[in-house]
């Protein structure tokens, strides 16, 4: 099973990116690992556009196969699926703009650095997360 995820207090950036990955990955699952922010709570439960994202609470982490973490490959920021990091078999790809960090993920498919430090260097405009 793939599991989409991203950064726990999600915003908007990370929503997008899961939708986005959502057409790379089809049969994957879309599932926050936390919270959201409130603009991004408030749109969802708005129900703007179909979106449908699984609770953590219903996912069998046992089943997972590959994780698809986008927006984020700090495993302090991860919530629950910190915990299966090491599974044996798991593959992890990762679609992130962050600066490199100690505790990031590996992961046998990552973005481009060069793409991330491009947009860094133009500056994004979202702060940061
Ligand atoms: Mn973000």
């Amino acid at each position: 099973m793939d599991v989409i995820t991203t950064h726990i207090n999600a915003d908007f950036d990370a929503l997008a990116s899961m939708v986005a990955a959502k057409k790379i990955y089809p049969d994957a699952i879309m599932a926050f690992p936390g919270s959201q922010e409130k603009g991004v709570r408030d749109f969802l439960a708005a129900s703007y556009a179909e979106l449908d994202f699984k609770k953590i609470k219903d996912i069998d982490f046992d089943g997972i196969t590959r994780l698809i973490f986008v927006d984020v490959r700090n495993s302090q920021r991860i919530g629950r699926f910190a915990e299966i990091l090491n599974k044996k078999g798991l593959e992890i790809h990762i679609y992130d703009h962050h600066p490199a960090a100690p505790e990031n993920i590996k992961g046998q498919k990552e973005g481009k650095p060069e793409y991330r430090l491009q947009f860094h260097q133009q500056g994004n405009g979202c702060g940061g997360d």
